[in-house]
């Protein structure tokens, strides 16, 4: 249940409202090589985790947000991590100067449960024409580079440019998984990923790519 620990207690805290009433996942799903947490909403294979929820809530080393370059705050989950961190956040954002496309900043977590922020700005899509693929790609590598850097043994990331940026959920989920995999390969020192949805789809998006490995 590493970095699933969360206040209120689990069942209180799945409680999405944009999930309310979503479909249960097919019986197949129930494979004892899976461990199924809190009401089927959440799968584990290696250590990599996919799961409904809300990345603000999790007790982690680090939570990756999906910012805009000027790292000042947002809307989407920049926004639900900029109120969820306080004041403090934008604050010490402010002397980071802003981040590139494809790459990453880390600041203190503050109220959050989490002791970090990874801030990576992921790329707008503009149909596949202008290196989107690589940039997401990107964005995955240097996170796993700050979490290296600072001993980040938990880490959880939402679907980055998938929600305002307009990326392809399917494509992105095949990158967010494939770079995790390699990373996890090479760094023993990373105990668990977990990939937090915040819609059902998303959810089925990252379940899918991740199958072969259940
Ligand atoms: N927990 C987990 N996932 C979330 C949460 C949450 N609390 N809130 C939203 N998501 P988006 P982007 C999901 O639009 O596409 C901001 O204004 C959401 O459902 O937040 O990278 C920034 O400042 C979607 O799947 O980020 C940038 O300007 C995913 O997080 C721009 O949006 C990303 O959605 C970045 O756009």
């Amino acid at each position: 249940m590493i970095g699933l620990d969360v206040p209120g207690g689990h069942n209180q805290v799945w409680q999405n409202p944009a999930l309310e009433g979503s479909p249960k996942f097919p019986p197949s799903l129930s494979d004892t090589s899976i461990l199924i947490l809190q009401k089927e909403r959440s799968l584990t294979t290696n250590r990599i985790t996919v799961t409904l929820g809300d990345i603000t809530t999790l007790a982690v080393d680090a939570i990756v947000n999906a910012a805009n370059s000027s790292l000042l705050g947002g809307g989407g989950i920049d926004g639900a991590i900029h109120r969820a961190a306080g004041p403090e956040l934008v604050a010490e954002s402010r002397l980071l100067h802003g981040c590139k496309t494809g790459d990453a900043k880390i600041t203190k977590g503050y109220r959050l449960r989490a002791k970090y922020i990874i801030h990576t700005v992921g790329p707008v899509w503009r149909g596949g024409e202008d290196e989107e693929e690589a940039k997401l790609a990107s964005c995955y590598v240097s996170c796993f580079n700050l979490a290296r850097k600072h001993d980040v043994r938990t880490l959880a990331f939402p679907a980055i440019s998938c929600g305002i940026f307009g990326f392809p959920i399917e494509r992105a989920a095949e990158i967010a998984v494939r770079e995790t995999t390699a990373e996890l390969d090479r760094n023993e020192a990373i105990e668990s990923v977990i990939f937090v949805c915040f819609t059902q789809p998303i959810y089925e998006a990252y379940r899918q790519q991740l199958e072969p490995q259940f």
